[in-house]
């Protein structure tokens, strides 16, 4: 394998110009793969008047390749299953699905060289936040459409890590077996990582002494904070991880040793940040929608696909020596965002504001409703048991902390629901922290 002790990849630390030169070479490739083999695409530049050939230079990519419309996850619906494939049947070795809150799924698919190219991807991510062969890698999230689990267990394997496939559910069989095999390295959603937390410490195992050393934590928001939290229970180090299964699945961007943003791998994703409204590309290192075309895709070579998700590029070298560009952590989907009183609102901006309360638990929710012509914001909140007194100068003591808290970040009143610890549902998988009643009001 071509990998320095520091480096899994020697791509990872190449020149800005040899690397924008690679992405040129490969984008070529990805269009004409695009134009030949999906008629979806080929119309696609009829209407717009160009050919792959058109894109020559570093030029011709803001010129020309800008001018393809984008593509969106309703195109992905209304081909379902295999329209946007570039390769037949013959050549997929693999599918996987991603379903939304409605309608059909997307589904995506890999040759044998995406594979490869994929599992390589994860493997960097995995090798730069410290994972090696004397690992143990406990996988704990959905092995069947779930692109986390089979894409992590073999990027685990890549490596030489000992992978131990647990899956979701079970958790406290899954808190024995980290004490029986040794494991060093989970992987979860945080939300899981949150309700494994808890498992354990009604099972009298404190998480901090299980021995792990690291854990990876995506596919959903977290914030800062509940960073923070998760690192001192279970004394380790916490690592953001994102990706989408149009991009593959994990391994898109992930952060290395410096918990500064995500490196995202630019030899196999074109990056552009786009105003969600107008469709515009923003000024460099603005916030926006990130929009992804993939270089080295063989089954599928979705062209500036939106991903839904706001973050920015942060202008700044990374003392890692890693060249490639890196991404604010994701500060929410453009879905996700809840206009509420005319203030833009994210989940992830209530929980790194929950997360920093010591009488606050770690799991909450928000609901939004409708009062009349005015919007209501409810956030409930679970109680940590010890200050849960029963004493009614408590809750309003903390309640109206909280209140103070949300105001300051989001300018907005909020009511405050405290409930009991164990009352809000837990999540396995990607938890639903956001409840918009409006639209049924
Ligand atoms: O969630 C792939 C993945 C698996 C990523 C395991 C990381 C770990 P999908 O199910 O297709 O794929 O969902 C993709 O999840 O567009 C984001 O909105 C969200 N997401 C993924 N990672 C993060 C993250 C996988 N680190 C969608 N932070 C994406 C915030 C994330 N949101």
């Amino acid at each position: 394998m071509a990998h320095s002790e520091k480096y899994w990849e020697k791509e990872e630390i190449m020149g800005v110009n040899e690397l924008e030169e690679l992405q040129l070479k490969r984008l070529k490739i990805t269009l004409k793969n695009a134009y030949e083999n999906v008629p979806f695409y080929r119309r696609r530049f009829k209407d717009v008047g160009i050919k792959p050939e058109d894109v020559r230079s570093r030029e011709d990519v803001e010129r020309v390749f800008r001018r393809i419309p984008f593509t969106v996850k309703e195109d992905l619906r209304e081909n379902y299953p295999f329209g946007l494939f570039a390769v037949g049947k013959d050549e997929v070795v693999r599918i996987h699905t991603s379903s939304g809150t409605s309608g059909k799924p997307k589904v995506v698919g890999y040759t044998r060289d995406d594979l490869e190219n994929w599992i390589n991807m994860v493997a960097r991510c995995l090798y730069m936040v410290g994972v090696r062969e004397g690992d143990v890698f406990q996988n704990m999230v959905s092995y069947t459409f779930f692109t986390g689990g089979l894409g992590f267990h073999y990027g685990a394997e890549r490596i030489g890590a000992m992978v131990v496939p647990s899956g979701t559910g079970n958790t406290e069989k899954q808190i024995q077996y980290m004490l029986d095999f040794g494991t060093t390295v989970i992987h979860a959603t945080p939300s899981y990582a949150l309700h494994i937390k808890e498992t354990a410490e009604s099972m009298g195992i404190e998480p901090g002494e299980i021995g792990l050393r690291i854990g990876c934590f995506g596919a959903e928001p977290w914030s800062e904070n509940t960073r923070k939290r998760l690192e001192k229970e279970f004394n380790i180090k916490a690592f953001d991880s994102y990706g989408l299964s149009e991009m593959n699945g994990p391994g898109v961007a992930f952060e290395c040793e410096e918990q500064n943003g995500l490196h995202i791998w630019a030899d196999h994703y074109y990056i552009e940040v786009i105003d969600p409204e107008s469709g515009e590309i923003v000024a460099e290192g603005e916030k926006g929608e990130l929009v992804l075309t993939p270089l080295t895709k063989k089954a599928l070579p979705l062209l500036r696909y939106r991903t839904g998700d706001i973050t920015f590029v942060m202008d700044e070298e990374c003392s890692c020596g890693r060249t490639h560009p890196k991404i604010h952590r994701i500060l929410g989907r453009s879905d996700d965002m809840v206009v509420v009183r005319g203030i833009n609102v994210f989940p992830s901006q209530i929980e790194d504001v929950l997360m920093k309360i010591p009488e606050v638990e770690d799991h909450f929710q928000v609901i939004i409703t409708r009062n009349g012509s005015l919007d209501e914001i409810t956030v409930k909140v679970e109680m940590v048991e010890k200050v849960f007194t029963g004493e009614l100068s408590d809750f309003v003591r903390i309640r109206e902390k909280i209140q103070r808290e949300l105001y300051k970040e989001l300018n907005l009143r909020a009511n405050i629901e405290l409930v009991e610890k164990g009352t809000i549902e837990r999540s396995e998988l990607k938890s639903k922290k956001l409840i918009d009643l409006r639209e049924s009001f």
